[in-house]
């Protein structure tokens, strides 16, 4: 397992309620390092190009105004194993099938509005944190 790199996200619901902090230190208590972070807001063209994948869902115009709501966390991590491993962490998408100790458990209220994201390939984590930081703001 080499040492590598994740993208992550605190989305809007997260960040209204304040749970910045404890999340940040929910990763990097789990060993992952913090190589890039920032206060961001996603505007609505933005989260269409995040999400075009689910273009054709029901639910991907609530998703694209949820997730340009309102100001987001973004940071990328560093970590052996950081894609799967941070997916560990977050937990299910469904916080009703989320499991006991991850993000997602104790921070998210619904499928929907379910607190962080996180890469689910290294090519998508090279990508994701590509669009939000610049070199120079990789640590
Ligand atoms: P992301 O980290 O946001 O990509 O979530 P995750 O990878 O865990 O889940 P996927 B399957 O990629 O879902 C993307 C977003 O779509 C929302 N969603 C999903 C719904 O609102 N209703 C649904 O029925 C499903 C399947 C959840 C995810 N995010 N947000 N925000
Ligand atoms: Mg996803």
């Amino acid at each position: 397992m080499a040492t590598n790199r994740t993208f992550t996200m605190i989305k809007p619901d997260a960040v209204e309620k304040g749970h910045i902090g404890g999340i940040l230190s929910m990763i990097t208590e789990a060993g992952f390092r913090i190589v890039a972070l920032k206060l961001t807001q996603l505007t609505v063209a933005d989260a269409e190009a995040f999400y075009a994948v689910h273009k054709e869902r029901p639910f991907y115009g609530e998703l694209v105004s949820f997730m340009s709501r309102g100001p987001i966390v973004a940071a990328i991590l560093e970590k052996d194993n950081a894609v799967e491993d941070f997916r560990t962490l977050i937990g299910a998408t469904n916080p009703s099938d989320a499991a006991e100790g991850t993000i997602r458990k104790k921070y998210a209220t619904s499928v929907g509005e379910n607190a962080v994201h996180g890469s689910d390939s290294d090519e998508n984590a090279a990508i994701e944190g590509a669009f939000h930081f610049a070199g120079r703001e990789q640590f």
